[in-house]
């Protein structure tokens, strides 16, 4: 299989509204994928009981057929395109999502570009749970992008509308189906149910020079997740050159990651005393 290239009208796209959708562009493997997600909370014996979102980070490393996303030419085309052939995987959560999701962007920073990678893995629609996205909101440095971001968090009065009701556009999505948007993009999710099944993968451009840093500090903040290595030996282990090219960068620079661990842990205790 050839790696994918986007066209530079789709690249133009993402630049412009943050987000592309790629209808049924891993249908062919989607089944293998879902019977890894579920066999990675099997694993875990993690029960899914629907109050609460489930999350676990990071999640593709969990499992060597997942892993193998950051190898499939579709996937590893898609981010390339976007943010070029040598770019870092930094990170990945599967979740059971409980309802909504309110309006955010998941990081708002010109540092580095950031891309997410999104696998919904049960059929949504726009009052169901698919992703609704804000196209433009994530060009942060413009003026519109500015204040959607001041005023989105108090919809109801500075608008008079809830979440549900900010004009945006509904992701409508099948199994198989994947979207790709900008980190900065605000999105949202309304009306799922308690056990909607979605995992992402983020990925950032790789870090030169100053950059370093911003790749450094987006490493730490894994520390909540009461980790001190960024990828599972699974990830590393099954890693052929090509996956290396995406790991390296991160391998190189997770060294403060058992002290960032440990103040988080410390932090912990001392909010349970
Ligand atoms: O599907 C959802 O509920 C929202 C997903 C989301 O916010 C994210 O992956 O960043």
């Amino acid at each position: 299989m050839e790696r994918l290239r986007l066209a530079k009208e789709q690249k133009q796209f993402f630049a412009t509204f943050g987000y592309l959708a790629l209808p049924g562009l891993v249908a062919d493997v989607i089944d293998e994928i879902t019977a890894a997600f579920e066999q990675v909370w099997r694993d875990r014996g993690h029960v899914h009981e629907g109050e609460q979102r489930s999350m676990i980070v990071p999640f593709i490393d969990q499992h060597e057929r997942l892993c193998r996303l950051l190898d499939d030419p579709r996937i590893e085309g898609l981010v390339g395109s976007l943010l070029g052939d040598d770019f870092n995987y930094l990170g990945s959560d599967g979740n059971f999502y409980v309802g909504d999701t309110q309006w955010h962007s998941d990081r708002w920073t010109t540092e580095l570009r950031w891309v997410k990678v999104a696998f919904y893995l049960d059929a949504v629609g726009r009052d169901t749970g698919c992703l609704r996205v804000i196209p433009g909101s994530h060009r942060l440095q413009e003026s519109y992008a500015q204040k959607v971001q001041e005023e989105i968090g108090a919809s109801a009065e500075m608008w008079g509308v809830e979440g549900a009701g900010v004009p945006a556009l509904a992701l409508e999505s099948e199994p198989g189906d994947v979207v790709v948007f900008n980190h900065n993009l605000k999105h949202a999710a309304f009306g799922g149910g308690t056990r909607r099944r979605m995992f992402t993968i983020n990925c950032c451009e790789r870090g030169v020079g100053a950059q370093i840093e911003a790749v450094k500090e987006a490493i730490s903040i894994h520390a909540k997740y009461d980790i001190e290595q960024m990828y599972s030996q699974t990830m590393v282990q099954t890693a052929g050159p090509e996956r290396m090219v995406h790991l390296e960068q991160v391998l190189a620079h997770q060294g403060h990651m058992p002290e960032e661990r440990a103040k988080w842990r410390a932090e912990q205790a001392a909010r349970q005393n």
